[in-house]
């Protein structure tokens, strides 16, 4: 019985951008006795199904993105014999999808760090539960993952995950809703110790896979002193804390280490935090800016933010503090006219945003917005291939709708291609070349120059509404251009790197420096 955890994708770049984390923490939580899992990440290959053998178990985890092609990997895993099971948060959303489907013999909802043993286990006694229920784990049973097995050449960034959950309650996101509003953090000497494993065998990239880096903001402090509560204060304080330590920690790994996050904009009125994010070398974090205007934000329930010249502001201090800002911005929104296309991507130049993406409003499962949109179907759902639209991740691409929630003035096809132009004028070469004045030299400008390029290949036609030949299009150019900006991350291995030490103070470990590796 071998184990096979395989992250489905419909497109293959053949280099990615980012580990999927999921499939090295799935391998860690692997127990020993069945030997290495077989991974497989399509987002750089297709799964050979030769290499499923009956009896086998496999884990599939899926975002409601890649749900289908997961369906598709199952199905042809189960008739090849194996125990299929699911994970991932479109299967803690919809546990009973891959059953219905006839593609599972067990789901896991929630986090799979401790139960994945327990489910193998059932499996291997032929005992499996249809449903398991992994919950959120605390922050000290994260599962630092395997890279061991991950293949060096293939990623640029590894990721590693440093706080799950998200206090906030943003209308398009699922987040809250199945992390919790509650953040959750391991220990700092634990995320340490898998960013240095990390850089031993030669990745100096690392993307932070947190929800919101930022999860106590100083008005929430302000807040609760306001209202005299002194337990809620000292909770927040101790968050806070916690991650300045860490910050200090990061600012202590070797020189060359290049941290990427994902933030709230409120961070921007926190200078003490980007300093020490900029010590860190947290030189990147995607900003959830979603609309330039005030009624923009209301609809998506993101208040918090800034709109107008204030977000210049607010954006431009990530900036001068030295963390550049990827905004991601959302179109589609029922305030959106015509004008607010052009005008959000004037802005997103005029604050100095390094890089942007700008997505097509989707109602993702487990959403505000989902639930809206499916009660405003009142019971009658319309079909396309005979699935309700309000399952549309199981839709063909062929002949998936556009776009799911109408605009009350445009159509999906005018929303398309405005983004688009969007997307041309913030990554023409002119622009991209004007930005890449915040690289060092010629050799930097060229190649801010390549993974702008790359980026927008990856990101602008690829979403879940995509129909297949733009993608194809997309995703020749991105396989083209991934090899060489690929070369850009690699790094010498450091072998002899040596892990953080700890000294323990009434419980807490309060000192960390790097030292050198015991070779013994
Ligand atoms: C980092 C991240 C990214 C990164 C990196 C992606 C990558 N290569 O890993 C980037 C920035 C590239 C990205 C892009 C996108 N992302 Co994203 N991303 C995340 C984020 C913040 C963390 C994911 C992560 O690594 N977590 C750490 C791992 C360890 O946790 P995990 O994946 O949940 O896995 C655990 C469990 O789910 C379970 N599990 C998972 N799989 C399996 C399988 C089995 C068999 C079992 C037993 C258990 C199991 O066990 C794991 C350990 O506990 C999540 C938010 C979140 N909380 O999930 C959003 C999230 C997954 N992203 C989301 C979205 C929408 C996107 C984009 C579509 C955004 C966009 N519009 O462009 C793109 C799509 C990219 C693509 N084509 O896949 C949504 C997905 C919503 C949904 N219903 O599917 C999320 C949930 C955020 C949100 N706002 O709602 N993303
Ligand atoms: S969009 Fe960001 S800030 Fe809003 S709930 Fe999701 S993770 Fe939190």
């Amino acid at each position: 019985m071998r184990i096979h955890l395989i992250n489905p994708s419909e497109t293959s770049f053949g280099i990615g951008v980012i580990t999927p984390r999921w499939l090295y923490v799935l391998a860690a939580a692997t127990p020993a006795g069945y030997g290495d899992p077989f991974i497989t990440d399509e987002t750089l290959e297709q799964i050979q199904p030769e290499l499923i053998q009956r009896g086998d178990i496999v884990g599939i985890g899926i975002h409601t993105g890649n749900a289908l092609r997961g369906m598709q990997v199952g199905r042809m895993a189960r008739e090849r014999g194996a125990w299929v099971v699911y994970g991932g948060i479109h299967a803690s959303l919809f546990p009973e999808e891959a059953h219905e489907l006839g593609c599972a013999h067990a789901v896991v909802k929630g986090d799979g760090d401790v139960v994945w043993a327990s489910v193998i286990a059932d499996l291997a006694r032929g005992t499996a539960q249809r449903i398991y229920d992994g919950g959120r784990v605390s922050g000290e049973q994260f599962l630092p993952a395997r890279w061991d097995l991950a293949p060096r050449d293939r990623y640029m960034w590894a990721s590693v995950q440093t706080v799950r959950g998200c206090p906030k309650h943003c209308s398009f996101c699922s987040v809250w809703r199945t992390d919790g509003q509650k953040p959750r953090q391991p220990a700092s000497d634990v995320v340490i110790e898998e960013i240095v494993r990390l850089r031993r065998l030669g990745y100096r990239f690392i993307a932070l896979a947190d929800d919101n880096f930022y999860p106590v903001t100083l008005t929430d402090i302000q807040l609760a002193e306001k209202q005299g509560n002194a337990h809620r204060v000292a909770e927040l304080q101790a968050m806070r804390s916690e991650r300045f330590e860490l910050l200090e920690k990061l600012a202590k790994l070797p020189a060359d280490m290049v941290f990427f996050t994902q933030i709230t904009m409120e961070a921007g009125e926190d200078t003490r935090f980007l300093d020490a994010m900029r010590k860190a070398r947290i030189k990147g974090a995607l900003v959830g800016v979603e609309s330039v205007t005030e009624e923009g934000l209301k609809s998506v329930l993101k208040e918090f933010n800034s709109a107008g010249d204030d977000l210049v502001t607010r954006l431009s201090t990530f900036k001068e503090h030295g963390v550049h800002v990827l905004g991601s911005f959302i179109f589609g929104l029922p305030s959106d006219h015509p004008d607010t296309f052009a005008a959000t991507g004037a802005l997103a130049k005029r604050a100095g945003v390094t890089f942007a993406q700008f997505v097509m409003m989707t109602p993702f499962p487990g959403t505000v917005d989902f639930d809206r949109w499916e009660r405003s179907m009142n019971g009658s759902v319309p079909h396309v291939d005979g699935i309700p639209i309000t399952r549309y991740w199981l839709i063909p691409d062929s002949v998936r709708p556009k776009m799911f929630t109408p605009h009350p003035t445009m159509t999906s096809e005018e929303m398309r291609a405005r983004t688009q132009g969007v997307w041309d004028s913030f990554y023409s070469l002119r622009e991209i070349w004007k930005r890449s004045k915040c690289a060092p030299d010629l050799r930097g400008r060229l190649a801010f120059l390549f993974i702008s390029k790359l980026y927008r290949q990856m990101y602008a036609n690829t979403g879940i509404s995509t129909d297949s030949a733009r993608r194809q299009r997309a995703t020749r150019m991105a396989r083209w251009l991934a090899v060489p900006c690929r070369k850009l991350f690699e790094a010498k291995p450091m072998p002899e790197l040596g892990g953080p030490v700890g000294r323990r103070v009434s419980g807490l470990t309060s000192i960390t420096e790097m030292r050198p590796r015991n070779r013994e």
